[in-house]
């Protein structure tokens, strides 16, 4: 099964640009750069990221698929350029390298937990910097940017996506209330974080990780609410939610682990204390409630109507400027690895790239869902679904048999 909107990203980290193509989104969606550049400026901040940030100032230019701030339907095509190019020109440079140019920048020696060694063995470079380059998370402005088109689609489809920080290096912040108030005091966080005294140990720990030359990483919690029952699907393995949920998140760069709803603590309980119990509700337009969300708003591979909850578990970023040992890939002899300017913690950034992950594989499953080559025409699909959905089963059997 090919997802609906899919995205796909190109580009190095010192390179021109970093660029998306995001397609499968409907036509008529109105869309401004400003919005998108909301995210770019989200992605950007955190306490803890390095001194690339403070050269950059990522904004999109939309290059292709928007016409006087509507989406044609055709392919969209999303360009942010690293404005840390001009002091890269020479190395990063498609043409081939002038005579006896001694290549400054080489990356020989490999860092424990980057992809250097791996990709270096797989694609035959010698130079690490043509697999570092690609692996970078800068990769993930592209993700955001396509992110923001479908938090778009998404909003005008009655859903938000936010982003949290639930943990930077073992500091905890549990009591997160899920209200207005406490959202609004997330995005005015420098490390996303709501409670002011784990905000103030999130950023010690960074402080002391800086010091002493370390990296720290944490937990990310991603929620998006607004959804009808249905997007997903059980009928194959492949449009299974988790599935694609699963998939999305771990290829952000230093996501090791996913959790939705109550995750990895459901395997400790019994069902009965597990699964969320199902209650009438007197709202007419979805007349079930539910007795919690451990299911993390999906069941069967599909949402079941209320919140999904996604969390996720980043390492520490790996460039560390006391560096682990390594061994000289063109010598073989031991040394340290590799160092070069990095961020010292990630988590902040790495939750505005997990919403932009989450929308796109929410936006898909609607697009699936309701189709539409035009946004009207996906409405008005959503429309007769949201109708038919309160009907008792029997009287909407017998209203689909008449029509
Ligand atoms: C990043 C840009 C990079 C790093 C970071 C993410 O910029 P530079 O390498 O020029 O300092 O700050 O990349 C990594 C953490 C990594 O492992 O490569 C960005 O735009 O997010």
């Amino acid at each position: 099964m090919r997802p609906a909107i899919e995205l796909t990203t190109a580009g190095e980290s010192h390179g021109p640009a970093i660029t998306a193509v995001l397609t499968g989104i409907p036509a008529g969606l109105a869309i401004a750069a400003a919005e998108i550049d909301a995210d770019l400026a989200r992605r950007q901040c955190g306490y803890g990221r390095g001194g690339r940030m403070a050269i950059e100032r990522d904004r999109v230019r939309l290059s292709a698929g928007v016409r006087h701030g509507r989406t044609l339907g055709s392919p969209i095509c999303l360009v942010v350029a690293n404005r840390d190019w001009e002091n890269w020109a020479e190395e990063m440079s498609a043409q081939a390298p002038p005579e006896g140019w001694a290549g400054e920048r080489r990356v020989s020696v490999p860092r424990p937990g980057h992809a250097d060694l791996a990709g270096g063995a797989k694609f035959g470079h010698a130079d690490m910097r043509n697999v570092l380059e690609r692996a970078s998370a800068r990769e993930t402005a592209a993700r955001v940017a396509g992110g923001a088109v479908c938090r778009k689609l998404l909003s005008v489809l009655g859903a938000t996506v936010r982003s949290r920080t639930v943990a930077i290096g073992g500091v905890r912040d549990d009591g997160f209330d899920g209200g207005a108030e406490a959202w609004e005091r997330v995005e005015a966080s420098d490390v996303r974080c709501a409670d002011d005294a784990a905000a103030a140990a999130m950023r010690e720990r960074i402080d002391a990780a800086r010091e002493a030359g370390d990296s720290v990483g944490g937990v990310i919690e991603v929620v998006a609410e607004g959804l009808p029952p249905g997007l997903g699907s059980c009928a194959t393995w492949q449009e299974r939610l988790e599935g694609r949920i699963g998939q999305a998140m771990l290829s952000i760069p230093a996501i090791k682990a996913v959790e939705i709803g109550a995750g990895g603590a459901a395997a400790e309980l019994p069902g009965s204390q597990v699964h969320d119990p199902i209650l009438p509700s007197g709202d007419g337009a979805w007349p079930f409630a539910r007795g919690g969300n451990n299911a993390g708003g999906i069941e069967g591979g599909m949402t079941n109507g209320q919140p999904v909850v996604v969390r996720l578990a980043m390492k520490p970023i790996p460039t560390l400027t006391s560096p682990l040992p390594s061994v000289d890939v063109t010598t073989g002899a031991s040394t340290a690895a590799h160092a070069e300017r990095s961020d010292v913690c990630a988590v902040p950034a790495a939750g505005v790239v997990g919403e932009a992950m989450l929308a796109l594989v929410l936006a898909s499953a609607a697009a699936e869902k309701f189709g539409g080559d035009c946004v009207s025409d996906m409405l008005a699909t959503r429309r007769h679904y949201l109708e038919r959905l309160p009907l008792p089963w029997q009287e909407r059997r017998t209203r689909d048999d008449e029509s």
